[in-house]
């Protein structure tokens, strides 16, 4: 998908989204926790060279679009809701190769969650 189809989608998406029921009040209205993605520290990058593209997934959907980390990087984002009992995965976005699975860890409510895998070390605030 071109970045430019991308924009449209989240426009209409944010359009359509106007007068209905907010994401986060209908994951508490059927007995879920609702949780939020705080923040993500960097503590070492998959790639050798150059800034990681992280993007994080949940349930085969993607959650959180692509942010660059380097080493050391500790970066508010946007709040980004999670169920507990959800199984979070961290990638890193890599062409033409594949991309990188840094782990993957089930949110059972609020704390720090590192992801280790392919050399790399992230922290995951769930709040
Ligand atoms: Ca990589
Ligand atoms: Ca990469
Ligand atoms: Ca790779």
């Amino acid at each position: 998908m071109s970045s430019v189809i991308r924009v449209l989608a989240v426009a209409a998406l944010g359009i359509s989204a106007v007068g209905v029921t907010p994401v986060v009040a209908q994951a508490t209205a059927d007995g879920t926790q609702a949780l939020k993605i705080t923040r993500i520290k960097c503590h070492e990058t998959e790639d050798n060279t150059g800034a990681d593209d992280i993007y994080l997934m949940v349930d085969g959907s993607v959650i959180m679009n692509s942010i660059q980390f380097t080493n050391g990087d500790d970066k508010d984002i946007p709040d980004i809701p999670i169920e507990a009992g959800k199984v979070l995965t961290v990638m890193e976005s890599d062409w033409p190769d594949a991309n990188d699975n840094l782990g993957a860890k089930r949110i059972n409510g609020p704390g720090n969650y590192e992801f280790t895998d392919d050399g790399a070390h992230y922290t995951v605030t769930v709040g």
